[in-house]
């Protein structure tokens, strides 16, 4: 596979929406092939999917469903779209990623990493190339993502379950330092944009 795959993750009200829009401009600046995702979702199936996902009439979902969902989710949108993507060459920019799954299933819901991992090996078999992690304490992020209306199931969660989410991301970036970048995203929106393109601009200046 000659094609790269982006990913942008964060808590809750991190502004990842925000920065996809930006993000996307400057890749498809570059000349390249853009494919933008996001997860859970992205395609026919993992939308439908997506809706049971976050749907509070499911509040009794247990941690293991919600797990086997999110991939099944990304199975789909791997062998529908990412592979394909890759395949031709193209950046393929996704709203979250497996980090994820380690971070809102492995810290925020205890479900052990080695079995995450194991998934991740099975069902999903990629990893990306770059990850941009927003991050910025959790009582701003909800503070933000609560003053959007009515919150989903997963938003309904506690505080203790956000930072235990924090917590993870930052564990898988102290895992992997090379792989990603980390934003300060509790920063105004056109300081958040100017981090983000030295991030991805110093990345594809390396080479990738
Ligand atoms: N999930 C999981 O548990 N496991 C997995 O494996 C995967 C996902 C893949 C997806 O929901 C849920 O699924 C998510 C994780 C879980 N948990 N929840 N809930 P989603 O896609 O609907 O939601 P999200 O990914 O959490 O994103 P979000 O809450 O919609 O927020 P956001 O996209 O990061 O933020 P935003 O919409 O860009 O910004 C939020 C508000 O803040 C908005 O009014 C902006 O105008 C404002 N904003 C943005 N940036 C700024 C700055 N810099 N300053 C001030 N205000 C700002």
């Amino acid at each position: 596979m000659t094609g790269r795959l982006i990913t942008l993750e964060g808590g809750e009200g991190a502004g990842k929406s925000t920065a996809m829009a930006h993000l996307a401009a400057r890749i498809a600046a570059r000349g390249v092939e853009l494919v933008q995702v996001r997860e859970p979702g992205g395609t026919a199936t993992g939308e439908a999917i997506r809706k049971v996902l976050l749907d509070p009439a499911h509040a009794g979902l247990c941690a293991e469903t919600e797990l086997l969902l999110m991939f099944a989710s990304r199975a789909q949108l791997v062998r529908e779209t990412i592979r394909p993507a890759l395949a031709r060459g193209a950046v393929v920019l996704s709203d979250r990623f497996t980090d994820a799954s380690f971070a809102y299933q492995g810290g925020g819901r205890g479900i052990d990493a080695g079995r995450i991992a194991e998934l991740e090996r099975w069902a999903c078999g990629i990893k990306p190339d770059l990850s941009l992690l927003l991050d910025l304490p959790i009582d701003q992020g909800l503070a933000r993502a609560r003053g959007r209306g009515p919150a989903d199931r997963i938003e309904n969660e506690s505080d203790g379950f956000f930072e235990r989410v924090r917590s993870a991301y930052r564990r898988r970036v102290a895992e992997e330092p090379a792989r990603w970048r980390v934003i300060d995203a509790s920063q105004p929106v056109e300081q958040v944009r100017a981090a983000l393109d030295a991030a991805l601009d110093g990345w594809f200046g390396a080479g990738a």
